[in-house]
Formats: C-alpha cells, sequence, structure tokens
C-alpha cells in the first residue's frame, strides 16, 4: 500500500463515518450568493472587507469564519472584458493576508501573490484591468504558508467575466434563475456543528480532506426550483485539496466552458473530475424529469482501496426542483466560440517540472526558513527546492510561446500557473479529456508528463513574481510552489 493508497483509504473512512450527521436534515435551500455587478458602470472604488465572521453552515452552530463582505466566503463580481476594476481590499482578520485574482491575466504587481501582502488594518489598492474573455474566475488568498487556513475559513470569492459575445449568446444568463454559481468545499465539523480544521502529518501528505459537502456555505444536499429548459451550472472547485468526480443523477451534463473561456461547441460527459482550483460551466436540461440533481463523488482521486474497500462515497450537492414555468427557451447551442487547436510548434522554450512530495531531511529546515508551514510533515518541493520569496526559479521572456512539463514523485496534484491562460498538450501521459481542451489554467498531474503550452502577455518583475505551484493548498503551503518572472 503506497501512500496515495492509504490516505485515500483513511479519508474516506471518515467521510463514510461522518457524512450522515449533518446532511440527512430536509434539504436546505441553495444559498444564492449575492452579485457585486460591475457591467452596469462603477461608481468609485469598489470595496472589499476582509474581516472575521460567524456563520451557520446549516448545523444550527455558528462557526468562526472569514468573509469578504460577508461573514463567509465573498461576493459573485460580475464584471465586462474592457473595464479596470479599482479595488481597495482592506484586511482586519488580525492577521497579514493577500487577496489572489485567480485566472486573470494581469501584471504581477496586481496579481495578490505572496509578495503583496496586505498587513492586519491595511488597504491594498489594485487597478485590475480586465482584457481577457468572458470565463468564470475567483479570488482567494494566497498568504504564503497560511493560503489553506485562510481561504478554508472563507477568504475566497468568484470574479465573472463577460464580454460582448457572452453577453448576446444564447444561452441562460438570468442569475439565480436559470444561471447558478456554485462553489463547493469539503469541511468538517465538531461535535456540536462548529467547522473545524485540524492539521496532522497526514493532512499535510494528503491535503485536508473534510467529510462534509458545503454549497454555497450550505451543507449539502442544497435544493432550488428551476424553470423548465436548459439551466447553467458555474462550478468552482474551492476545496482545499479533494478532486471531486461530478455528475447528474439523471442525463448528461454538456460542459460549455473551462476556466479560461467557451470551448468550440458543447461537450456531453457523464461525468467530470474537477481538482480543487477548476472551474467549468455546464448546461443540464431540465425539460424532461421533475427533478434532477448535481451528485458529487467524493473521492475523484481515491483509486484502487477506495473502490477495494466500498468506500467510494457519492453525495448530491444540489437538488433541482422543476416549476413547470417557462424559463430559456433556446436549444442546446451547437457552436459556442472559436477554439482554435493549439500549436506546440510554435513553442520556442521547454521547462520541466518535477512536483515532490519527499524532500531530503536536510531540506527540511531551510524550509521551515523560508516561511513554508508543513507541521511536522517535512516539506515539499519543486526540482528539489521547497519555495523561498527572495529566490526567482525561472525567468519566462514577455510573448514566448513555452511548452511546461510537470510530472510527480507522487500522488495526483493540480498544477496552477498564474498570470495566464494555458492550453492542455497532454495530462498524466495521456490525451486531456474534450471537455479539458479549452483555455485552463489548471492541469492535473498524476503519472507521466502533464504538458502544457503557454504564453506570458503581462510583465511580473523580480519584485512582484508569478507563482506557479500545486492547488492542493497543504502542499503549496509546505513549499511546493516556485516564482517566475516575466520581462
Ligand atoms: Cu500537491
Amino acid at each position: 500500500m503506497d501512500r496515495r493508497e492509504f490516505l485515500a483509504g483513511g479519508s474516506l473512512a471518515l467521510a463514510t463515518a461522518g457524512t450522515h450527521s449533518f446532511a440527512e436534515a430536509a434539504q436546505r435551500p441553495l444559498p444564492i450568493i449575492p452579485m457585486t455587478d460591475l457591467i452596469g458602470g462603477i461608481e468609485g472604488r469598489i470595496g472589499l472587507d476582509i474581516k472575521p465572521g460567524t456563520h451557520d453552515f446549516g448545523t444550527g452552530a455558528m462557526s468562526q469564519t472569514l468573509g469578504i463582505n460577508h461573514g463567509y466566503l465573498g461576493p459573485v463580481i460580475r464584471a465586462k472584458q474592457g473595464q479596470t476594476l479599482p479595488f481597495d481590499v482592506a484586511n482586519n482578520i488580525g492577521d497579514v493576508s493577500t487577496i489572489h485574482w485567480h485566472g486573470l491575466h494581469i501584471p504581477g504587481d496586481v496579481d495578490g501573490g505572496p509578495h503583496q501582502e496586505i498587513l492586519d488594518g491595511g488597504v491594498w489598492s489594485p487597478d485590475v484591468a480586465i482584457v481577457q474573455q468572458a470565463s468564470m474566475n475567483w479570488f482567494h488568498s494566497h498568504m504564503h504558508g497560511k493560503t489553506a487556513q485562510q481561504t478554508y475559513n472563507g477568504l475566497a470569492g468568484v470574479l465573472l467575466i463577460e464580454d460582448d459575445a457572452s453577453l448576446s449568446a444564447d444561452l441562460p444568463k438570468t442569475y439565480g434563475v436559470d444561471d447558478f454559481t456554485l462553489v463547493l468545499q469539503d469541511k468538517t465539523f465538531d461535535g456540536v456543528g462548529r467547522m473545524s480544521y485540524e492539521l496532522t502529518a497526514e493532512v499535510f501528505e494528503d491535503g485536508f480532506q473534510g467529510d462534509t459537502m458545503v454549497v454555497n456555505g450550505a451543507i449539502a444536499p442544497v435544493q432550488q426550483t428551476v424553470p423548465t429548459g436548459l439551466v447553467r451550472l458555474r462550478i468552482l472547485n474551492a476545496c482545499n485539496a479533494r478532486f471531486l468526480d461530478l455528475s447528474m443523477q439523471t442525463g448528461p451534463m454538456r460542459v460549455i466552458a473551462t476556466e479560461g473561456g467557451f470551448l468550440a461547441s458543447p461537450v456531453e460527459v457523464e461525468s467530470i473530475l474537477m481538482s480543487p482550483g477548476e472551474r467549468y460551466e455546464v448546461l443540464v436540461d431540465m425539460g424532461g424529469a421533475d427533478t434532477n440533481a448535481l451528485n458529487v463523488n467524493l473521492d475523484g482521486g481515491g483509486g484502487f482501496f477506495a473502490n477495494l474497500f466500498g468506500l467510494n462515497q457519492t453525495t448530491t450537492a444540489l437538488t433541482l426542483v422543476r416549476t413547470g414555468e417557462q424559463g430559456f427557451t433556446g436549444s442546446l447551442p451547437t457552436k459556442l466560440a472559436n477554439l482554435e487547436p493549439p500549436r506546440p510548434a510554435d513553442a520556442t522554450v521547454t521547462r520541466s517540472f518535477e512536483l515532490q512530495m519527499d524532500v531530503g531531511a536536510d531540506l527540511v529546515a531551510l524550509a521551515l526558513d523560508w516561511e513554508n508551514f508543513c507541521g511536522n510533515a517535512g516539506a515539499m518541493a519543486i526540482n528539489g527546492m521547497p519555495m523561498k520569496m527572495d529566490r526567482i526559479d525561472e525567468k519566462a521572456r514577455k510573448g514566448d510561446t513555452e511548452i511546461w512539463r510537470i510530472s510527480v514523485d507522487d500522488m495526483l496534484h493540480p498544477f496552477h500557473v498564474h498570470g495566464c491562460s494555458f492550453r492542455i498538450l497532454s495530462q498524466s501521459g495521456a490525451e486531456p479529456p474534450a471537455y479539458a481542451q479549452g483555455w485552463k489554467d489548471m492541469v492535473h498531474v498524476d503519472e507521466g508528463w502533464s504538458e502544457v503550452l503557454v504564453k506570458f502577455d503581462y510583465e511580473a518583475p523580480e519584485d512582484t513574481p508569478y507563482m506557479y505551484h500545486c492547488h492542493i493548498l497543504e502542499h503549496e503551503d509546505c513549499g511546493m510552489m516556485g516564482q517566475f518572472t516575466v520581462t
């Protein structure tokens, strides 16, 4: 039994034991996250207040949380390509933090990575120019060594970008009616129902695995009434470490968009394997049955031992109940966007990265010195080096097309690159599934190379470099991260 298999079995045993206690109550309504809609215009600066809060996930007990303008999580911000968003991010959590704009094509000095610390009581005021096409992005804490805990506690929100094409597209787009934003997370709760987060060496190794699914801050399953017709789900896996295998109870999902924009045409699938940090938009047909449900297998990354012990747990995240009213009257689109195949022949640079769990003991003390946080778990690394804030690992040239090849020494990891979208050429040694062949900023890495084709169009100088890292947040905090400049 290797570590991957042992931990998958262990975490699932927890899921089996714990999932029922709070989830068997009558279904709660799906919380519709309040939207900050900027498309009609922006007056003054956009305030984002990072602050402590309290939140009832549905257990009846108030949990101590963090939030952005809210008690838990942040708003759904909606903006349009061409706008510049003047944010004032005020930090009052009693600790240093940052807010990273995950997925945005923006220069390093407004990226919100670990170099843009916002001290407690401080305000960070980046003007974020939205240049990219319609896409689902998000923002979350990226405070090095504290990203996992702060994001788990609630420092995360959604940033939807629209453009002329998406606004005029014949797709469901009435927020909270036929167009839903879903933030999926896994949590653990203590005996009285307060959110908890404990870090043991095992948790560092495998990443935090909660036993309870939460959708938009409410314990699953949650329920939502929808009109007849196509319904659009914009889904973010905001788990710290869990891969989620998503499927519908009845019928297929049609995937219409990946992290960086629309696919060429809808891709019909039975399931999607979603890593932490990934976003997918899907259409679900509510023209037939009176109810349907979005199901989540909590062990998308599980494998052999999970199957052996019968521990593959499928739970309902969201039940859709059809009201009978007619909603979106269009049909499934045949074409969504122009999406050229990637052209690896354009690449002039190739870089290789190995994500490493097992670094030598001599590196562990150094890793702690370098502000990595691993508990007693040792350290993690990329290419033999844990993250170090004042070391630049790679230097890219603006405008160059590059191939990045990523491998791992153990278990499945989600790899993320800042400041860009890329295309996946291969994933764990195989062709990526059709639904993952659009613009991405996350790629799964298991045995075999994952290769992405990437071009950097914005600058990230030495004092505000971009990051590349594993998006299992405990691994990232533990040193599985590196820095690169674009000049
Ligand atoms: Cu990892």
